[in-house]
């Protein structure tokens, strides 16, 4: 493992952080010579907000609709024809594009000439270019035109702007919005040309003052004849009014201003003179000047969102509503007009300046997803909000997890949730332990079975008084002659002295303990008092100590109760938190832990890795979340196993195991911590490194050996062996050379393949069924020729009637044969014995000399393995804390860019680290904090830069920040 270094970068105290907070470790990194810059990670919101949204206005003429029911150059059914038009205005200066007729300037409108149409598009396009109506030339009935626009969905339009073009403005018109897609239109605002006009034709009185925020007027400002071109009409819906200060308050003007269809419905052109000369003559030289038309249409107009909204954004995918608000106050639908599922406690209101109106979620315990607003239980006072109070008429729908009620606050029937389990708690109601024949359902918090008529006991499993046979359980007949039937005694007698737990006195009373007020059902033998909870007080424990508190909810802060744990000590019992439990809310169920104020449900999660803990769940340690893990395992979720063990896995109830990695055929005896493969030598292979590759053998000690009964004697001929594994046992090859007086010297012949001159130990196998030792001669040898080489060494053969071996020579430290390559004799001369084989032990087996050799170097960080002799230095093992991986590096800035985060491995023995190069790159960590506590953070790096470079480390917990700074060292050793 090559060395990455750390430096331990400061104290960092997040005393204020919450347990379970993600702490944010914002890592920046300048080189040394830049000064240090501002990181700013996260933005917040800014100050107050108006309590009612809007969001903006725009144009929204621009997306629209528009149709007119006539177009100057074409017919009815939209086929081009040829107009002839003429300007009120102007002689033949006025333009020159035109021609002159009788003074005056005209032209001509067709449909199927681009340079002569004026469709109704062109009243929106944005340009010069504009829509014209056919000419009364053509027939009176055209003094009567509509311009609609469709805006597509609801909104609030403040004003209408008109541009009109070579025409005069409209003489008598009016202004019609539709709220049902155009179903219906009603009058937004009347024009005339006189206040007479206003009267007759509308019953308005004209340019009369807003006095209300819907008052529909009629205007004769905008019907002047001049201008004669480009005259303009502005409308304001809102201006003036008396709500227009305040529109989040005037539910009437901001119904008056709602539209989703506008159309302008024209009743009479404005003519020159109109008094004067009659329309009625038709004297086409005049009416041929009477028409209208437009340039541009513009509506100012914002999303109906209810004040929900401030942001009315284009949709992706339109369907009705092409722009949608961007509901809060956990409203929902596309104009915010509903309180979100869920949040249904409050019926839905807008907005106003001076409340938000939000809709509040309902209280379902946690049981259901979804509810609905009951105007009768709000009025009942039966609806229970999240503070806990009987505000609103939130009712849940369908409570799961086996509850019931209005908050699911109940159990369904057949279920009980016992004392002291919170209604929160998800599996809290439980089946009742009643045989459901005899009963009706069962008592909440003790469970107690609720008998029927015939039955009684614990579990109705008897019948009750005057009734006989369980479990029919018939009426006894009422016979004032006879006596009681002795079979049926007191209900809650034992034995006829004492009396049942549930049941007291001389006559054994039941107990009557309230459920509310009271431990448990059982209550004292003689007295009948039940064991009261704190601010309960009564025999049965059902009134309140308090008077100012209404039984069953005698309230009061019960002192006992741990603040961290507890949600409520309402019923005058601590409540616990979901995931807390005991008499005060004091201790974490199993498998939480960290009992804090700032956990929401007062303990969190154990974070153990199942497969590694010793229960086989996530339990932990109440105070440090520790997880019991098993052995061999480590890590604080026990998540991994130490170095040298492999296989975490449930089933392996003794942890992970050993690797089993063969001390030589292995690199280290550490494995693939799932597989449990090991990491072999070259031309090794096999899970536990143990087998060769193919076309490799795995030589043993033996492996340059030698048979003695392939051996000559010393005129060249074979020698004479013996193969009675009776006189020698498990012999090798062939057989075995009994040495004696007849046969007293054998020669083998081998060949040494070393490179260079090697030194050997000899050893021999043999046995020598004799009575002494005996000693005898070994020598080696090249050639006769070359005596230099001649090596004799005396040799004694021990005792021993099994094989066995001996080195050369046997006495003592054994000396060693200096063999070259090339061939060799070895001439043993010997009597008494008999020789199996010979071997030539290299020294590497004998003087493991590379163990020997001093290293005293550091292996310094190169980019790549050497394979030098050097040290490597480890760092202390710190995998059992929390570690965040550099490839789990959220993102980094670089020159205050976003970059993606790029992957390297230094060397095959590192491993894949995040590659940060560059300057004033910020890393952005986040880290787990398993508790409040003091941490270290420890940085792991690697670097082949030879500057030191200073690090700027800003931690941010929830509304915590924290600086320090780390010097990053260069870093030569690995
Ligand atoms: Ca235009
Ligand atoms: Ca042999």
């Amino acid at each position: 493992m090559a060395r990455r270094t750390r430096v331990a970068a400061a104290l960092l105290a997040s005393r204020t952080a919450p347990g379970a907070a993600l702490a944010r470790v914002v890592l920046a990194l300048w080189s040394c010579c830049h000064p240090a810059g501002s990181l700013s990670a996260s933005s917040l919101d800014a100050g107050e907000r108006a309590l009612s949204l809007h969001p903006p206005y725009f144009n929204l003429a621009e997306t629209t609709r528009i149709w007119a029911t006539a177009t100057c150059g074409q017919d009815e059914s939209g086929r081009p024809r040829l107009e002839l038009f003429c300007k009120l205005v102007g002689g033949p200066a006025a333009s020159p594009a035109g021609q002159t007729i009788q003074g005056q300037f005209c032209d001509y409108c067709n449909a199927a000439d681009p340079n002569k149409a004026h469709p109704i598009d062109y009243a929106i396009d944005g340009t010069e270019r504009w829509w014209q109506s056919p000419s009364l030339s053509l027939g009176l009935k055209y003094d009567e035109v509509n311009v609609t626009l469709d805006l597509g969905q609801l909104f609030h339009v403040a004003y209408v702007l008109i541009k009109f073009a070579n025409s005069p403005r409209p003489d008598l018109w009016v202004l019609e919005k539709s709220i049902d897609f155009g179903r219906t239109y009603t009058p937004w605002q009347y024009f005339a040309y006189s206040k007479a006009g206003c009267w007759e034709r509308f019953r308005k009185e004209a340019n009369s003052p807003l006095r209300k925020d819907n008052d529909v007027i009629c205007t004769t400002e905008y019907s002047r004849i001049v201008p004669l071109e480009n005259g303009e009409i502005v409308i304001s819906l809102v201006n003036g009014r008396p709500g227009a200060n305040d529109f989040s308050h005037s539910s009437i003007l901001r119904d008056f201003t709602k539209a989703t269809n506008i159309r302008l419905h024209f009743l009479r052109t404005n003519t020159l003179l109109g008094h004067l000369i009659s329309k009625a003559q038709r004297d086409p030289t005049v009416t041929r000047r009477y028409y209208y038309s437009i340039k541009d249409i513009s509506i100012g107009g914002q999303c109906v969102c209810h004040g929900h909204a401030d942001v009315c954004a284009a949709k992706t995918d339109p369907d009705s509503y092409r722009y949608q608000c961007e509901c809060q106050h956990n409203t929902c639908g596309e104009t915010c007009n509903r309180c979100c599922p869920g949040y249904n406690q409050k019926s839905w209101q807008p907005a106003t300046a001076s409340s938000p109106n939000l809709c509040e979620p309902c209280n379902c315990h946690g049981h259901a997803f979804d509810c609905y607003y009951d105007h009768e239980v709000e009025r009942r006072k039966e609806s229970l909000n999240l503070n806990g109070q009987y505000q609103g008429g939130g009712v849940c729908i369908d409570c799961q997890h086996n509850t019931a009620g209005i908050n699911c606050e109940k159990c369904l029937k057949g279920y009980y949730r016992p004392y002291g389990v919170p209604v929160t708690a998800v599996h809290g109601c439980i089946p009742c332990r009643c045989t459901s024949e005899h009963t009706n359902g069962c008592e909440e918090g003790s469970g107690r079975c609720y008998c029927k008529l015939n039955y009684q006991g614990k579990a109705c499993d008897r019948c009750a008084d005057g009734y006989h046979s369980f479990p029919s359980c018939y009426r006894i007949p009422i016979s004032p002659a006879t006596t009681q039937n002795p079979a049926v005694t007191s209900p809650g007698h034992v034995d006829g002295s004492r009396c049942r737990p549930e049941y007291f006195g001389t006559h054994c009373q039941p107990c009557q303990c309230s459920v509310y007020g009271s431990y448990q059902d059982t209550c004292h033998q003689t007295t009948g008092q039940c064991d009261c909870r704190p601010g309960f007080i009564g025999q049965q424990c059902d009134r309140c100590i308090s008077t100012s508190s209404t039984f069953p909810h005698c309230q009061g802060i019960i002192d006992e109760c741990d603040p961290a744990g507890t949600r409520d000590s309402y019923s005058g019992y601590c409540q616990c938190l979901q995931n807390v439990e005991g008499p005060t809310c004091s201790i974490c169920k199993p498998l939480y832990w960290n009992l804090a104020r700032a956990n929401p449900y007062g303990c969190i999660d154990c974070q153990c890795d199942v497969a590694g803990v010793l229960s086989g769940i996530r339990e932990c340690q109440q105070l440090d979340g520790d997880c019991y893990c098993k052995l061999n395992v480590c890590g604080g979720p026990c998540d991994t196993c130490e170095a040298g063990y492999y296989g975490l896995e449930t089933k392996n109830y003794f942890g992970c195991q050993g690797c089993k990695c063969d001390v030589g055929g292995s690199v280290s005896h550490v494995c693939n911590d799932l597989t449990g493969d090991c990491q072999c030598r070259r031309h090794i292979i096999g899970k536990t490194c143990m087998e060769a590759e193919k076309n490799y053998y795995l030589p043993d000690l033996h492996h340059m050996k030698f048979e003695i009964e392939d051996g000559t004697s010393p005129n060249g001929r074979e020698v004479r062996f013996g193969y009675n594994p009776q006189e020698f046992p498990g012999f090798s090859w062939r057989g075995y050379v009994p040495m004696s007086s007849i046969q007293n010297e054998v020669r083998i012949t081998l060949s040494v393949k070393k490179p260079k001159p090697y030194l050997f130990h000899v050893i021999l196998r043999y046995i020598n069924p004799g009575t002494a030792i005996v000693s005898g001669h070994i020598t080696a040898y090249q050639s006769r020729t070359l005596k230099g080489t001649h090596q004799s060494k005396e040799i004694f053969f021990p005792l021993s009637r099994e094989p066995t071996f001996v080195t050369v020579p046997g006495k003592g430290f054994a000396d060693s044969f200096l063999l070259g390559p090339g061939t060799w004799i070895f001439k043993i001369r010997v009597e008494g014995v008999l020789l199996d084989y010979l071997v030539l032990l290299p020294r590497d087996y004998y003087e493991a000399s590379i163990l020997q050799f001093p290293v005293v170097q550091p292996c310094t960080y190169s980019g790549y393995v050497t394979t030098d002799n050097c040290l490597q230095y480890e760092n202390l093992p710190v995998n059992k804390y929390r570690c965040v991986f550099g490839t789990e590096v959220t993102f980094f800035l670089h020159g205050g860019e976003y970059q993606k985060t790029t992957f390297q491995q230094p060397t095959i023995k590192h491993p894949v680290m995040s590659h940060i190069s560059g300057q004033e790159v910020n890393l952005q960590i986040k880290l787990k904090v398993p508790q409040v506590g003091r941490y270290v953070i420890i940085f792991e790096y690697v670097t082949d830069h030879d500057l030191m470079y200073v690090g700027n480390i800003k931690t941010e917990s929830i509304g915590q920040e924290m600086e320090a700074k780390i010097n990053i060292y260069s870093c030569k050793y690995r």
